[in-house]
């Protein structure tokens, strides 16, 4: 069975480890037969350094060795070159990187300089990660850079563009968002085996990734969102939002300047046209959902990886019901 998964950092990595959980326990078996194809818009250079946190949220959670509680980054990491760079005076500090983190970013630099594309230098990191032993395979949605701007007030009666990651992380997403904007996205192409992943899969899920940065970054480079309405497998999702609040995160502010309802039926009114089965939380059982759209609740929280697991399951058992 092939499972194609797009996905952002966090709420995707944690669900594609309880889906990897899953068919292990299941005993369903098979090279590469889960494909995640991540969301680049959250890519950032900084220092000189490409960066690239939801593709490293997929590499070090499934790899084991991610901090959990932050749930992205390393864990046990250090913050020595950080201080250093402080110390000298180097801009920005509102980006915390960790030593053994910087190790992925100087390495993937160099390979790209090197005339790597990001899909190969991922590949690599994946291999040191285990991924392909555990049957996954993680393809970025774009070799093409893109990086996902935030239009905001300036202050002065106008706006101006920050990248997101200022947006989310230095001001914590509390400058209000007028809209999204993602430079390089019209140019971009799907990555190599991206558009064939979509449309040979058997099942693709949308895990609870952020609707507006995450998923819709992916769905919006040229091509994706048209592989999903064409292909002939089920396309199941999972809620971010439960109880009309995001689980972690700020997705109520990404949603709030495309003027959509911070609920689960809101999440699944931005895939209504591609959407087949849609897993809603125990408290939003009887939302309502998008025509020709079924829907099935249980506890959409991932407290652990087994919970993740039983999340993942019914996801495929929905989608092998509507197949
Ligand atoms: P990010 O790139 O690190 O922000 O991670 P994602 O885009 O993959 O996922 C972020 C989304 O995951 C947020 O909108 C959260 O509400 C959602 N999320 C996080 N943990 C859970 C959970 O346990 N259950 C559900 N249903 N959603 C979750
Ligand atoms: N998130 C933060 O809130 N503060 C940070 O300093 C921070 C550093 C960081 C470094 C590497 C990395 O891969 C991720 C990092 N994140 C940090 C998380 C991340 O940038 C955001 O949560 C996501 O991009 C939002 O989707
Ligand atoms: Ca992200």
């Amino acid at each position: 069975m092939q499972i194609t998964v797009l996905s952002g950092g966090v709420g995707g990595a944690r669900f594609v480890r309880g889906l990897v959980h899953a068919l292990s326990r299941d005993g369903v078996e098979g090279d590469h037969r889960v494909t995640v194809v991540g969301n680049t818009g959250d890519d950032i250079t900084l220092f000189g350094l490409r960066v690239c946190p939801d593709l490293d949220s997929l590499l070090y959670t499934l790899g084991g060795a991610v901090d959990e509680g932050q749930g992205w980054g390393r864990e046990e990491d250090s913050r020595r070159v950080m201080d250093e760079l402080g110390a000298l005076g180097v801009q920005p500090q509102w980006f915390g990187l960790g030593d053994k983190d910087l190790g992925t970013h100087v390495a993937r630099s160099l390979w790209l300089s090197q005339g790597a594309t990001l899909s190969e230098v991922t590949a690599r990191l994946a291999a040191r990660w285990g991924l392909p032993g555990q049957g996954v395979r993680l393809l970025p949605a774009t070799d093409t850079p893109i990086e996902t701007h935030v239009v905001v007030d300036d202050g002065d009666g106008g706006e101006r563009a920050i990248h997101f990651q200022e947006w989310w992380v230095r001001h914590g997403a509390g400058l209000p968002a007028r809209r999204f904007t993602v430079a390089g996205l019209h140019q971009a192409t799907p990555a190599p085996g991206v558009l064939e992943a979509v449309r040979e899969a058997d099942v693709v899920l949308l895990p609870p990734s952020n609707p507006v940065v995450s998923i819709g970054i992916i769905l919006g480079v040229p091509g994706v969102r048209d592989a999903l309405r064409g292909t002939r497998a089920p396309v199941v999702g999972v809620s971010p939002i439960i109880g009309g609040r995001p689980v972690r995160g700020h997705a109520d502010a990404c949603l709030a300047p495309l003027g959509v309802e911070v609920s689960a039926a809101g999440v699944a009114g931005l895939y209504a046209d591609l959407l087949d089965g849609w897993l809603v939380d125990d408290a939003d059982a009887g939302s309502a959902s998008p025509a020709r759209v079924t829907v099935r609740h249980l506890d959409l929280l991932m407290r652990d990886t087994e919970g993740a697991a039983r999340i993942a399951g019914a996801a495929l058992d929905l989608a092998r019901d509507l197949s």
